[in-house]
């Protein structure tokens, strides 16, 4: 995209996403493995799950979640590895330096993946397509690995751009395509739309982009809540979230305040234990890792106090944070003074590895149960 007779308001948006990223980085580490079907993930005489695979393998079908015997099956020469965790944290590090070489509004989703504003990054000819050049080849340089960069004017677009070209793509959707570009799209092909929705979709006759585009917003609403006025504006090509850039977003927080006051121990912690829920959720949508947990207090006569616990590492599982709520409780003076407000955040944010070790756990939950 160039900014010559560009709206001011127009964003420039780059989506990068790392190539087979985890069987990317054996391949690069095993001169033996190059150019074979490689499999990461757990063995395929276990209950395991394939977490990716080299393009080679995609050819016979095996893809991310897979059962690994499913994939030995499909394809009994393939080489399956054992992720190493710590070399692919290394390189989400590496990546991520080099981002912040380009702009610090970047946002890391994942490992391997990220948005970068681009919008007041000088030079490049004023065009984020040769920014985008850039950083695969600079990625490329540093790590000897591969991205695939998607270009447009939001994240939403970005995000499907960069799908469309891999392995080794750059893809542009520019503000005219915009909208003729999601009209097309199948609704399977929309990035948030999982495979439930999809298929609410499709009973609904919604297959396109153009399909969802024809409901107006309060059906689209009717069907599906709060997602409705999402679905509405990027069937239109609009998304205007913003990239928020990790290291501004140091925390994550949740809280309640009370229509009528509350008091004692058992309320209290019911409570606590439901915002713990959600702000681990959102710790886990952002991809990040926390290390302090802080139990937030407002008193009837708004008297605020805060309690915290600081770990020595990342808290990697929800299990037994209820427990360290209930000792910061302990501090606190919720058996003889009311409570308006309660909150839980998590803050000492760090780009969250153990993200992928529970989807690996839950696929191979999902594993299971699929094959009882
Ligand atoms: P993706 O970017 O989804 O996949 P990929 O990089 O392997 O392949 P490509 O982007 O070229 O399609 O995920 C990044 C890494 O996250 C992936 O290498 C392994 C891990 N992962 C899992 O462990 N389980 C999963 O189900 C998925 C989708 C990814
Ligand atoms: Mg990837």
């Amino acid at each position: 995209m160039s900014t010559s007779n560009a709206d001011p308001h127009l964003r420039k948006i780059i989506h990068i996403d790392m190539d087979a990223f985890f069987a990317a980085v054996e391949q690069r580490d095993n001169p033996h493995y190059q150019d074979k079907p490689i499999i990461v993930g757990g063995p395929p005489n276990s209950r395991g799950v394939v977490a990716t695979c080299s393009y080679q393998a995609r050819k016979f079908g095996i893809h991310s979640a897979m059962p690994s015997s499913q994939a030995y099956r499909l394809c009994p020469q393939a080489i399956f590895v054992r992720p190493r965790f710590d070399v692919y944290k290394q390189v989400s590090a590496q990546i991520r330096e080099i981002f912040a070489g380009f702009t610090t509004l970047f946002e890391p989703v994942s490992l391997d993946e990220a948005y970068l504003d681009v919008t007041d990054v000088d030079g490049y000819k004023g065009s984020a397509t040769l920014i985008a050049q850039a950083i695969k080849q600079r990625i490329h340089t540093h790590t000897g690995l591969i991205a695939s960069a998607g270009v447009s004017y939001n994240k939403f677009l970005a995000k499907i751009a960069s799908d469309m070209d891999k392995p080794d793509g750059l893809y542009l959707i520019s503000p005219e395509e915009g909208e003729a570009f999601v009209e097309n799209l199948e609704i399977g092909k929309f990035h948030g739309i999982g495979r439930a929705t999809e298929k609410k979709m499709h009973d609904l006759e919604i297959y396109t982009g153009q399909d969802l585009k024809a409901l107006p917003l309060p059906v689209l609403e009717q069907y599906f809540g709060k997602s409705g006025k999402y679905y509405y504006h990027i069937s239109r090509g609009i998304d205007h979230r913003p990239v928020v850039n990790a290291r501004i977003s140091k925390s994550v927080s949740v809280e309640n305040t009370f229509a009528r006051d509350i008091q004692g121990h058992e309320p209290i912690m019911q409570t606590l234990t439901k915002l713990l829920d959600e702000a681990w959720l959102k710790l886990q949508a952002k991809g990040m890792a926390a290390r302090t947990l802080t139990l937030k207090i407002k008193y009837h006569d708004f008297e605020q106090i805060t309690r915290s616990r600081t770990f020595s590492s990342q808290i990697t599982q929800l299990h037994g944070l209820t427990e360290v709520m209930a000792e910061l409780l302990c501090d606190t003076r919720v058996t003889d003074k009311k409570v308006r407000l309660l909150g839980v955040g998590f803050s000492g944010l760090q780009p969250n590895a153990d993200v992928v070790f529970q989807q690996l756990d839950l696929f191979e939950r999902i594993a299971k149960s699929s094959l009882r």
